[in-house]
């Protein structure tokens, strides 16, 4: 992964800006889908959405998905993984048990983060020192357990970038793009940058969590992004309205799966 100059991650050089503009505009786009953590501990697993407050099912988006990668030639796919060491500082079984990688933040008492409950915020130290509130997620999407798998029908190519997230145990990364920290990045911008790839489609889940930090970053990044809706189940309600919401104040364009054009 890149080291990023700390606050500078988001600048784009001008010529850059300039040239996908023009790509966009005038020459022919470039679609990438990334099907971000249709993995089986969000399904049936340890934190599945349908146990969470929306109730809903995240195999649900199996389906559209498969339907959308046939019926659209993308040309590029990624598929991410929430992908854990086993004493990952997002697991609140890690930090109630006082073996957090990533030390409670000074600001915090530690008796905070001992009596925490499932889903509460508690502020950790980030790599860099600065305070990193991170809720408490139950044990997932271990590395190399049935829980970090991918759902069994979910249709991937030989030729489908995997794109591993999540794997430092100090920081947690719902994005596919950059840690919650914006400390390192993973491998999927360099990818996208060298494919030339000018539109971005999110789904998969959760569109509240992981969706939403990837569709942000891309759209940092200067990609047109769009989140398929209908490909996408999520956490909270209100969780899926805030993000719908801040969605449409940046640009990020939300559409439902028959509406994505099989060619431009
Ligand atoms: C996710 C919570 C914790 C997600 C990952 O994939 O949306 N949510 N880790
Ligand atoms: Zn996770």
């Amino acid at each position: 992964a890149m080291l990023l100059t700390k606050g500078r991650e988001n600048e784009l050089p001008l010529t850059l800006q300039l040239w996908r503009s023009w790509c966009k505009t005038v020459a022919k786009p470039v679609r990438a889908l990334l099907i971000i953590d249709v993995q089986n501990d969000f399904i049936d697993g340890t934190l599945a959405l349908k146990h969470c407050p929306a109730g809903q099912d995240a195999a649900e988006t199996v389906p559209v998905i498969n339907e959308l990668r046939a019926s659209t030639p993308f040309d590029f796919v990624a598929v991410s993984k929430d992908w854990h060491p086993p004493q990952h500082c997002s697991f609140h079984e890690t930090v109630k048990e006082g073996k957090s990688p990533a030390p409670v933040h000074p600001s915090q008492d530690d008796s905070v983060a001992l009596t925490a409950s499932l889903f509460d915020i508690v502020v950790l130290t980030a790599p860099d020192g600065s305070a990193m509130p991170q809720t408490m997620w139950p044990r997932h999407c271990v590395q190399d357990t049935w829980g970090a798998a991918c759902h069994e029908d979910l249709v991937m190519e030989e030729s489908d970038f995997i794109v591993d997230k999540g794997t430092d145990p100090r920081v947690d990364s719902y994005s596919a793009f950059f840690d919650n920290s914006k400390f390192k990045q993973t491998s999927l911008l360099p990818e996208l940058e060298a494919r030339g790839v000018t539109h971005v489609y999110c789904c998969g889940v959760a569109l509240d969590v992981c969706v939403a930090y990837t569709a942000v970053h891309s759209a940092e990044q200067g990609f047109i992004t769009y989140v398929v809706e209908d490909a996408c189940r999520g956490v909270t309600t209100e969780g899926i309205a805030q993000k719908k919401h801040l969605f449409q104040r940046i640009g990020i364009h939300v559409i439902q799966a028959a509406d994505v054009p099989a060619s431009f």
